[in-house]
């Protein structure tokens, strides 16, 4: 391409910037310190970005030795990431507690003699980290709550909120390209990283999800260990029945931020259920599931624990876990119906 012509195409664009300011003052909460907020997390995500770019050539890969909050091994990404994050809210000065899979407490980053910051940010750093070291996608989920009102000083009570409190929510594939999808409650928006700039780019606008897909995304090595009803759930989707569009295709990266994007955009089912190992599921509440639901419900998609609409759980504790379907709006309904009609959640 002529780098005329390339320029030209660049400047057709909006900037996640330019689009942020736009929607500043439209809706409640699109505030300046929210602009800015949102801004902070970007800057944070293009140095996750640079980081990730460089793996390989300099030695960010395997783990640190430690092992986090949840059980699991940390790996150097994943704390680097953690400390972008953290570095970046703290400078930027809107965000007044920090919630992250990678720390088992809640972070104040205000006190009750300061008054910056009256945004919580709830976030897993890398999400699919354990992906990294053979270049499969991975990606950051943030959640972000408003400091209930009165509340002068922002402790972890502060952040257990439902998540339909949520004002705005997102996630970053770093992927073939970097893109950042995010919502305030008016609709999805997606925008890619132009390396060659530097910034943002609006290149999916007003995201909607198919109402239906043709992949359902599962570990279904853990088959044996479902309840009746997603048993027959899943295979009733592999059955062969044309008019329906079955069989489904399975699609399962092991990245839940990057299968849920993809079936964000063509159309699909992603399920981490309960499990006899993990019986609340494996996913993490406040900032895998309730994110990616604000986002799937915005983009007309839908997100159960398999009976119940995720965004109402009303947690206790910061690295809750809970089941996830995930999706297609009439692909949940159909996976709440196969729970339902097998009460028990005892195995086949
Ligand atoms: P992580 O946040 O530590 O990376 O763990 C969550 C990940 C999800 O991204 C992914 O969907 C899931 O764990 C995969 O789990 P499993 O290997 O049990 O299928
Ligand atoms: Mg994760």
């Amino acid at each position: 391409m002529q780098p005329d012509l390339l320029r030209e195409e660049i400047g057709a664009f909006k900037t996640l910037e330019q689009f942020i300011i736009e929607q500043q003052g439209t809706f409640d909460h699109s505030s300046g310190a929210f602009s800015r907020l949102l801004r902070d997390i970007s800057v944070a995500a293009k140095l996750v970005n640079w980081h990730m770019r460089r793996a390989g050539i300099v030695d960010v890969f395997g783990n640190t030795g430690e092992i986090n909050v949840q059980g699991e091994v940390q790996q150097i990404m994943d704390l680097l990431a953690h400390k972008e994050f953290v570095r970046a809210l703290r400078r930027g000065g809107e965000c007044c507690l920090i919630g992250s899979e990678e720390h088992s407490e809640a972070i104040p980053i205000r006190t009750a003699d300061s008054s910056e910051g009256k945004y919580i940010v709830l976030l897993d750093p890398l999400d699919g980290s354990s992906n990294i070291e053979v270049n499969v996608s991975v990606g950051t989920i943030f959640s972000i709550y408003q400091l209930p009102e009165g509340v002068k000083e922002a402790t972890l009570e502060s952040a257990l909120q439902p998540g339909i409190k949520q004002i705005g929510a997102g996630y970053i594939v770093y992927g073939s390209s970097t893109i950042l999808v995010y919502t305030t409650g008016q609709g999805v928006n997606g925008f890619t990283l132009d390396p060659s700039i530097g910034e943002f780019l609006l290149s999916h606008p007003n995201i909607r999800t198919p109402k239906k897909g043709g992949m359902y995304s599962v570990n279904e090595g853990n088959y044996e260990s479902f309840a009746r009803g997603l048993k027959k759930h899943i295979k009733w989707m592999q059955q062969e029945n044309e008019e329906e569009g079955r069989p489904l295709s399975t699609r399962y990266i092991g990245s839940f931020v990057a299968d849920f994007h993809r079936n964000l955009l063509k159309g699909g089912l992603y399920i981490y259920p309960a499990t006899q190992k993990s019986p609340n599921g494996k996913l993490r509440l406040m900032y895998e599931a309730n994110p990616l639901a604000f986002i799937a419900e915005q983009a007309g998609g839908a997100a159960s624990t398999g009976n119940s609409r995720i965004l109402e759980i009303v947690p206790d504790k910061l690295h809750q876990r809970t089941p996830v379907y995930i999706g297609s709006l009439d692909m949940v309904r159909t996976a709440q119906q196969f729970l339902a009609n097998e009460h028990s959640v005892d195995n086949a």
